[in-house]
């Protein structure tokens, strides 16, 4: 056995089927058991970036990944295929940085579910605000985000001049992990090179369907930021830990965030536990909590349709997440019988 012959690795990028994998400081390629599940946190789950893996190395070859440590953290999206399990966005991460753009992007109810499932995650959500060098004031934005996610740290940044990153250093540290949340567009790519100094990511209108092949076309990667953090003004900061940067995710699907819905919306959670029925369905039943802080102007009707949008989707995730369990157990069953 040579020194090489690791257990573990973690994964750094998802190409199509092929995964990155460190391994001790060596770089290798895993590839999956063929019609296999993998579990973690008794979540039947397939790799993503930044898991931790066990291993059956290969020295000639791919090696095969046998199985997906227990996640410290994990985003989670429903996965299209019918009676496929959820899929595992990024994996293992300290902070979340939700990022919205000062233009275009910037809209309440997309923060509210963003900080939702950030919560959902087991890390802490950061609000990062990109692209300031194009707003010229962004007192209203912010305190649009005040009435939302009290207490959580709000930063207005830009990847081009480099201002706002230096106020964020605490983040770049040693051992910990930012991944980054966002709509396409908004510059979490952009921010990513700005903190490595040179493009590791591809960026703006070059679409990653544009450029197969090339290094830069990693669905989703994970990278080491340096030490010395040089910003485009020539500031200096200690750097450290690693970022990932994922595709925007278009349309945030809900699975599993009760307790992250129990953290964000806890207002409506409060209100809800005031009405009078404890089934109250929030209609015209009297004693309505929910009714009267909407008459009286106390909560918004935007973000009680976010909350029950939210909810409805968290149920209906749940009911698919059953029928899944169900079929798989029944393979597990069938498959036991034949041998
Ligand atoms: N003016 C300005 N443009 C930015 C900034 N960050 C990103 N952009 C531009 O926004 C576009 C999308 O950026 P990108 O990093 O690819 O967004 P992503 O899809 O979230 O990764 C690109 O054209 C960038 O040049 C910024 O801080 N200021
Ligand atoms: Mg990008
Ligand atoms: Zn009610």
């Amino acid at each position: 056995m040579n020194q090489s012959n690791y257990e573990t690795a973690t994964v750094m990028a998802v190409h199509r089927e092929r995964y990155e994998l460190l391994a001790g400081n060596e770089k290798l390629y895993g590839r999956l058991k063929t019609a296999n599940f993998y579990h973690a946190n008794e979540i039947i789950a397939f790799p993503t970036v930044g898991d931790e893996v066990e291993i059956t190395y290969n020295e000639n070859g791919d090696s095969l990944i046998t199985e997906v440590r227990p996640r410290k953290s994990v985003f989670m999206r429903l996965n299209a295929t019918q009676g496929q399990s959820d899929l595992a966005v990024a994996a293992n991460f300290d902070f979340v940085f939700i990022t919205m753009s000062l233009n275009r992007d910037f809209h309440i109810s997309k923060l509210e579910r963003y900080l939702t499932v950030a919560w959902q995650s087991g890390a802490t959500p950061v609000i990062v605000l990109t692209k300031v060098d194009l707003c010229e004031d962004v007192s209203e934005y912010l305190q649009q985000i005040s009435r939302v996610a009290p207490g959580i740290d709000v930063f207005c940044i830009s990847s081009v001049t480099g201002e706002g990153i230096a106020e964020m250093a605490r983040f770049f540290e040693k051992g910990k992990t930012i991944v980054l949340l966002g709509s396409s567009g908004v510059g979490k790519s952009s921010l990513v090179n700005t903190l490595m100094g040179r493009n590791e990511m591809l960026t703006g209108d070059i679409r990653e369907a544009d450029a197969q092949g090339r290094h830069t076309t990693t669905y989703k990667q994970c990278m080491f930021l340096p030490e010395k953090i040089t910003l485009p003004d020539g500031t200096v900061l200690s750097g450290g830990g690693r970022i990932i940067d994922t595709p925007g995710i278009r349309r945030l699907v809900v699975s599993d965030v009760e307790q992250g819905l129990q953290i964000s919306f806890e207002e409506i959670e409060e209100l809800i536990s005031r009405c009078r029925f404890s089934d109250c369905s929030h209609g015209n039943e009297p004693g309505c909590a929910i009714r009267a802080a909407l008459e009286n102007g106390t909560l918004s009707p935007k973000r009680w349709k976010t909350y029950r949008d939210m909810l409805r989707e968290e149920v209906f995730s749940k009911e698919r997440k059953q029928i899944m369990m169900k079929k798989i157990g029944r393979a597990r069953r069938d498959m036991s019988r034949k041998r």
